[in-house]
């Protein structure tokens, strides 16, 4: 068979100097560094100085996967740090490359999840002076206030250091994206390869586990024993933290009723009977102790006060009292006292709980069980019928009935979602059976991760994508259907398509030329755009034409973009969040 030489060495054959001593240089430690650490995928883009890289990574046999904008390439390192525990990798140029992936590593320190950014940069030199130099920028600088920890390597024997350093500090206590700044003159710095291949580090134990105090878990195991309306509530750390079993065990042994953040979804089944979603605004106003995992109190959970939580108005505080487990002791009290913080990994922390409570835990009061029950199958009957309608245009109710049963019918399929609309209402009505398997738009909220979510997600996972996506969130990443075709990954995306930013409805009001700045062409078919990479694209105006389509991707395996067109006057402003737009507050 007939192979194509790698045009340049891999990091096993290395050069010889003019002396005859065997040499190595910058590339290939970095590779090195990363393959000895166990990465096997780049998330990236070329251009000076990393092309090279990219190709010498690529003989060495790590994945490399091309991005056509660097802030998807970001994102999926993100997503695959969040899905894998080991930092996902994302390679960039120097100055607006590096840029462009900063905004992911911003977002993957919000949202705690491991990446290591690692961009070219220029001359040092001449960076310091302002002299003017190709794509200069004083990254590291840059980088610092929006990153957990930013380091810069200048000397090849330090490479082993840095990238020792970067792992450690992404996936180490509370997880975070990282910055290692490594400057083109690094890359052709050459060694003798005995001492380079010593200079490298096998992180030991990169992520420690945290074992929590006896005396914490007491507190929080008396705290729980004494409720008489106990909550848990899940959060995506919970997720993270790969403690599946025990978390389940906890909650099956205590009989608590539980409460999933949009990513803990599926930890447990969301059909589970202990799961109170359908009645999450009774279950957060009623409890009196309230058990957060890897969930953080931030306005997803509004402060922990307020309204929300039984509080008086929107400031007050409720009366419950919070047991919170975190690997981040500063969490505690960032917006209410925690009564018992239980500071440790989750799976540590969960796992002394089990041991707590023994064998003779007891069930929560039953008329707290029965009240939430029946809020529940009232709120679930509302919602059978309001998903059986089918009326014409489809809205997103009868679309969602689909994506829902696809979902059921397929539970290994990892579902990204992003939108308003199309967020929150997927968020309550697609079902989730597994772990790990809803990634969304997270603490920000954020635009722009539905493709590099999606890429990687198939890439670490292999198993198939549906991607569920509003029309103004698909185009922040849109363009790379390029890189989906061109890996030939099993991802259907669906764009939820009415006409505009959360619905297609506005007029401009001077009844001028432009549109509205919420409107977008109306009628675009958006599965045209797969079509031409050579994807499956289908344009399905019913839901009998979009479960067709999707059970077809799925089948297949083939790229596929499917354009839902959706009813335009459907959907509110923001979405669930309406009440944050600044003119909702005017009084
Ligand atoms: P959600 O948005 O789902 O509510 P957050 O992102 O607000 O979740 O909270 C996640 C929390 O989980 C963070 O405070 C983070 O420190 C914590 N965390 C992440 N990984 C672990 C872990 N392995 N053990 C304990 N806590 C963790
Ligand atoms: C990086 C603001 C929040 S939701 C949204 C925008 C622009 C799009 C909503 O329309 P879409 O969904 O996707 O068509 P739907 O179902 O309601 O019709 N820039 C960034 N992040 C955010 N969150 C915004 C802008 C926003």
């Amino acid at each position: 068979m007939g192979t194509v030489e790698p045009q340049v060495a891999s990091g096993q054959d290395a050069k010889m100097a003019s002396s005859g001593q065997e040499v190595t240089d910058g590339f290939h430690l970095v590779i090195d560094a990363l393959k000895l650490n166990g990465i096997d995928t780049i998330f990236g883009l070329p251009g000076i100085p990393i092309t090279d890289f990219t190709r010498m990574a690529q003989a060495a046999g790590l994945r490399v996967i091309s991005f056509r904008h660097e802030q998807n390439a970001g994102n999926a390192a993100a997503i695959a740090g969040f899905l894998t525990q080991k930092p996902g990798i994302c390679l960039t140029v120097s100055a607006p490359g590096f840029l462009n992936g900063l905004t992911a590593v911003a977002n993957a320190t919000t949202n705690c999840f491991p990446m290591i950014l690692i961009s070219g940069s220029s001359e040092r030199e001449i960076v310091d002076l302002q002299q003017g130099d190709y794509e200069e920028m004083d990254q590291l600088a840059i980088a610092k206030p929006l990153a957990k920890a930013a380091f810069r390597v200048l000397h090849a024997a330090d490479i082993g250091v840095g990238v020792a350093r970067a792992i450690r500090a992404a996936v180490s206590g509370r997880p975070g994206g990282v910055y290692l700044d490594l400057p083109a003159k690094l890359f052709a710095q050459t060694i003798d390869a005995e001492a380079g291949k010593k200079s490298l580090i096998k992180v030991v134990d990169p992520a420690p586990k945290q074992i929590p105090g006896a005396d914490a878990v007491k507190r929080a195991v008396d705290l729980l024993e004494g409720a008489t309306k106990p909550l848990i509530v899940l959060g995506k750390g919970a997720a993270y933290a790969q403690a599946d079993a025990e978390i389940r065990s906890f909650i099956e042994k205590t009989g608590i009723p539980y409460l999933p953040m949009s990513m803990a979804k599926g930890l447990l089944p969301d059909t589970h009977e202990q799961c109170a979603a359908a009645a999450r605004s009774y279950v957060l106003a009623e409890a009196d102790v309230v058990m957060l995992v890897g969930a953080r109190l931030n306005w997803l959970l509004s402060h922990g006060k307020g309204k929300t939580w039984g509080g008086k108005d929107h400031k007050a505080w409720g009366n419950q009292k919070f047991v919170q487990i975190d690997i981040s002791p500063q969490e505690m009290d960032s917006n209410v006292r925690i009564d018992a913080p239980l500071v440790g990994d989750i799976g540590s922390c969960v796992s002394a709980l089990l041991a707590g409570i023994g064998s003779n835990g007891s069930k929560p009061p039953a008329d707290w069980l029965r009240a939430i029950a029946e809020r529940k199958n009232k709120n679930l009957a509302k919602m059978a019928e309001t998903l059986a309608r089918d009326p014409t245009p489809m809205n997103f109710h009868s679309a969602l009935a689909v994506v829902r049963d696809i979902v059921k019918a397929n539970p290994d399929a990892i579902l990204v979602n992003e939108g308003a609309n199309a967020l929150d209402f997927t968020r309550s009505i697609v079902d989730m059976y597994e772990p790990r398997k809803r990634l969304d738009v997270g603490t920000w909220g954020i635009m722009g991760i539905g493709m590099g979510f999606a890429v990687a997600a198939a890439v670490v996972s292999r198993h198939p994508v549906i991607a569920i996506e509003g029309d103004s969130a698909f185009g922040f990443s849109g363009m790379e259907v390029e890189t989906i075709c061109r890996y030939d990954l099993p991802v259907c995306v669906v764009v939820f398509n009415n006409n505009g930013v959360y619905r297609g409805t506005d007029v401009n009001p001077t009844g001028g030329p432009d549109v509205a700045p919420t409107v977008f062409v109306k009628g675009a078919r958006y599965d045209k755009l797969i079509e031409a990479f050579g994807g499956v694209g289908v344009h399905a105006a019913t839901p009998a034409e979009l479960r067709k389509a999707m059970e077809e991707a799925i089948r297949s395996r083939k790229p596929t973009l499917i354009n839902a067109v959706i009813d335009e006057t459907a959907g509110t402003e923001s979405g669930r969040i309406t009440s944050l737009n600044p003119s909702a507050k005017k009084k």
